[in-house]
């Protein structure tokens, strides 16, 4: 860690007062090499083709960060690469905290949620963390069954995991302080830690049956109950079913609807002015349609979910 980097954290826990928001920083991460499939990597490249970029500027004022590549990942050094990578993320995503500006990140694998969200962990106390997606992502290097780290990244969040990732943040999340949204592919590892950590896991099934609206509605009280006032979100675009949103690389059946994921804005909205930073992860551009409509639903979602939080600052 260089002295730069300590000395940035001293300066940021003097800064307490963090609203309201003066501005957007859009952070690009062309990062594919956490689920060791390419693909992701360009997608904040379409996304700015398609008006991403340029509506965030003329709309949210936004300020653009885009993050180099990662070129060569060493299969034996894979770890100890990619910490090094997302350190730098978390580096952006705390500068953006420094000046009162909302990080959104987009990528990108998920992996770069342990970049964000190690951030959002160390710069605000007793910090939540909404996770939209498929999967759990909380397998540890024993229990993962593929070695990528876009499966792991929330257990290195909590802590439990024993590689150069469980570095990344220095402060780790509660596990209580964890809500994952639209699950539903979960190994037989994640299913343990589940059961022995009573996490907070509300199912594609579960929503299914209850409803977003009654489920969102759980959710927040939660938030409310454990004191969080500050949370992370992070949406993986599969959550949505992949026949609905099929630009993704590894799509799970029975997926979320469009509905479920406007009524999960609309819920949010609730607690807009809590939201302190976002990630967008997932969408593979080289597998939509030569419309790009997945990608212009990106497009018109993040536009969506920031004006959310806008609103309530
Ligand atoms: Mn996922």
């Amino acid at each position: 860690m260089t002295e730069d980097y300590k000395s940035m954290q001293e300066r940021l826990h003097e800064i307490d007062i963090l609203r309201p928001l003066t501005g957007i920083d859009y952070i690009s991460v062309p990062l594919w090499q956490g689920a060791e499939m390419q693909g992701m990597d360009i997608a904040p490249e379409v996304l700015n083709r398609l008006g991403l970029l340029a509506v965030l500027e003329s709309q949210f004022s936004a300020t653009y960060y885009p993050l180099p590549r990662l070129d060569h990942v060493d299969e034996m050094t894979k770890y100890a690469q990619l910490s090094t990578y997302l350190l730098k993320l978390k580096a952006q995503v705390l500068k953006s905290f420094q000046h009162s500006h909302l990080p959104l990140t987009i990528g990108g694998d998920h992996s770069i949620g342990l970049g964000s969200a190690a951030a959002t962990s160390e710069m605000f106390k007793n910090a939540g963390l909404i996770w939209f997606d498929a999967h759990g992502d909380m397998n540890t290097e024993a229990s993962s069954i593929t070695g990528h780290i876009h499966g792991m990244q929330v257990a290195a969040l909590m802590g439990l995991c024993s590689s150069e990732i469980n570095r990344v943040p220095s402060t780790y999340f509660k596990p209580e302080n964890i809500f994952w949204i639209g699950s539903r592919s979960l190994d037989e590892g994640e299913i343990k830690l589940i059961n022995t950590k009573h996490l907070h896991i509300y199912s594609a099934e579960h929503i299914h049956q209850n409803g977003m609206r009654a489920v969102m509605s759980e959710v927040l009280e939660q938030i409310h109950k454990q004191g969080i006032e500050h949370i992370h979100l992070s949406m993986d675009v599969d959550a949505i079913d992949p026949k609905l949103f099929p630009a993704t690389s590894v799509p799970e059946p029975n997926g979320l609807t469009f509905g479920d994921f406007d009524i999960f804005v609309q819920s949010i909205s609730g607690i807009g002015n809590q939201i302190e930073a976002i990630d967008w992860v997932e969408y593979n551009p080289t597998l939509d349609n030569n419309d790009y409509e997945c990608g212009k639903w990106c497009v018109d979602s993040i536009c969506r979910v920031l004006k959310t939080i806008k609103e309530q600052a």
